[in-house]
C-alpha cells in the first residue's frame, strides 16, 4: 500500500489547492550542505577575474539564488544570465526586471542555450561591463577573464559552450548534464571569442548554505538541482500538479490524455501510469478467492511527470508567480476573496516593508481569509 504523505482535498474541477502543505518537510535534508570547498576555490581565482557572470534558471528568477555569491565575489562587474526561457513563462518579463533591479540587478539576459537564443547579447555587454569598471587603470591587458557561477544545473556549461559555438564556430568544451554535479572543479580557462579576447572560467554549482523555505526547496527541486531522489519524486510531482492547477496551466491534461484537470496526485498518477502502460497485475488473496488486481507504477509515472515538466513538454511555467504578485483568489468553501501576503513581498522594491505592514495589518480586516506568510 502506497503511502501519500496527505489526504489531498476535492478533486472537484475549479476548487485547486490555494496553499502547498509545507510542514514536516525537512529541507536541510534536500541540500547536499555547504559546498564550501568550491566556493573557496572560486575566490582564489578570483583575482585573474574582470566579470562575473551569474547563470539562473529563468523559471525561478527570484529565488534560490545563492546569496553567498555576492558577499564572497561581491565587487566584480556582474551580469545575470537567466537561462532556459523555454522552458519559462516570461508573460511578466517587465515585472521580473523591475523586481530584479530593486534589488541592485540590472544587467539581466534571458537566454535559450539549446538554441543559442539571445546568447550573442553577452559578450558585448561583458565587454561593456568591463569597460565601465576600474579594470583598466590596472594594466593594458587586453584580455578578458570571465567566470561563471551559479547554484547546479542552471546551464553554467551549456553557456559557455554556446558562446563559444557562437564567437568561435567550435564544438562542446565542457561537460553538460542533466543531473547536478556534473563539473565538479574550477576548470582551466576556456577560449570563447577572439576579438575581444575573452576567456571563460567554468565552475560548479554551489547552492546557498541554509534555504530560505521549504517552497523555494521545491522549486529548486523541480528545477533538477538537487537530487531527486533527496526530495522524492512523488513529492516534487504533487507540488507541481498544484502550481499547473492553481495557475490554471492544464497541458498536462492534454499531454497525458487525462480527459480533465483533476487535484490529487493519486489520481492523476493512477491515469498517468495506465496511459504510459506501467502498471502490473498483482494477485490479492480475498475471501471468495484469487482476484488479479491492477497495480500501477507511481514512481514511474511521478517521473515521467517529472521529466515531461523539465523537457517542457507540459508547457512553460512561473514558479515565482506568488512573489511576483499577491495572490487574491477564491476561497474554495465561501468563495471569498483570499489573499496570500508572502514575505519576499516585502524584499522587493515595488513593497515597501511600510507598505507590506499596513496591508497586513488591513488586509485581514478587508478579507477574512487572508494568509499571513511572514
Ligand atoms: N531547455 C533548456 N535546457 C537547457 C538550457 N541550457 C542548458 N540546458 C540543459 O540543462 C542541463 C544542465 O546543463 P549544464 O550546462 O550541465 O548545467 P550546469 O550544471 O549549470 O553546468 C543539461 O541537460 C542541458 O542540456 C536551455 O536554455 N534550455
Ligand atoms: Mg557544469
Amino acid at each position: 500500500m502506497r503511502l501519500f504523505p496527505r489526504a489531498l482535498g476535492s478533486a472537484a474541477r475549479f476548487s485547486w489547492r490555494e496553499n502547498f502543505p509545507l510542514g514536516g518537510r525537512d529541507v536541510a535534508r534536500w541540500f547536499p550542505g555547504h559546498m564550501a570547498k568550491g566556493l573557496k576555490r572560486m575566490q582564489s581565482s578570483l583575482k585573474l577575474v574582470d566579470c562575473i557572470i551569474e547563470v539562473h534558471d529563468a523559471r525561478i528568477p527570484l529565488s534560490g539564488r545563492n546569496p553567498l555569491f555576492q558577499e564572497t565575489l561581491g565587487l566584480k562587474p556582474h551580469l545575470l544570465v537567466l537561462n532556459k526561457m523555454d522552458l519559462a513563462d516570461l508573460r511578466e518579463q517587465q515585472k521580473i526586471r523591475q523586481h530584479l533591479e530593486g534589488e541592485g540587478l540590472k544587467n539581466v539576459i534571458f537566454t535559450n542555450c539549446v538554441k543559442d537564443e539571445n546568447v550573442g547579447q553577452i559578450i558585448p555587454m561583458v565587454t561593456e561591463l568591463i569597460g565601465s569598471s576600474c579594470r583598466y587603470h590596472r594594466g593594458e591587458n587586453l584580455e578578458y577573464c570571465v567566470m561563471v557561477i551559479g547554484i547546479p544545473n542552471v546551464g553554467k556549461s551549456s553557456l559557455i559552450n554556446s558562446i563559444r559555438r557562437l564567437h568561435l564556430r567550435k564544438g562542446k568544451a565542457t561537460r553538460v548534464g542533466g543531473h547536478p554535479g556534473i563539473t565538479r572543479a574550477v576548470m582551466s580557462r576556456i577560449q570563447v571569442c577572439e576579438r575581444p579576447l575573452v576567456f571563460l572560467l567554468d565552475t560548479p554549482g554551489v547552492l546557498a548554505p541554509r534555504i530560505e523555505n521549504v517552497e523555494t526547496g521545491l522549486k529548486l527541486a523541480v528545477c533538477g538541482t538537487v537530487l531527486d531522489h533527496l526530495v522524492g519524486e512523488e513529492t516534487m510531482a504533487d507540488y507541481l500538479l498544484y502550481t499547473f492547477n492553481k495557475h490554471q496551466l492544464f497541458r498536462y491534461v492534454q499531454h497525458y490524455g487525462l480527459g480533465n484537470a483533476c487535484d490529487d496526485l493519486e489520481t492523476v498518477l493512477k491515469r498517468v501510469a495506465v496511459k504510459l502502460g506501467r502498471t502490473q497485475k498483482v494477485k490479492v488473496l480475498t475471501g471468495t478467492g484469487d482476484v488479479n488486481v491492477v497495480q500501477p507504477n507511481y514512481t514511474a509515472a511521478a517521473s515521467d511527470f517529472l521529466r515531461a515538466f523539465r523537457g517542457g513538454l507540459l508547457g512553460p511555467v512561473m514558479l515565482d508567480q506568488d512573489i511576483l504578485c499577491p495572490v487574491v483568489s477564491r476561497c474554495p468553501g465561501t468563495g471569498a476573496a483570499h489573499l496570500v501576503l508572502g514575505p519576499t513581498l516585502g524584499a522587493g522594491a515595488h513593497v515597501s516593508d511600510e507598505l507590506l505592514a499596513l496591508m497586513t495589518r488591513l488586509a485581514p480586516r478587508l478579507c477574512p481569509h487572508t494568509t499571513l506568510l511572514a
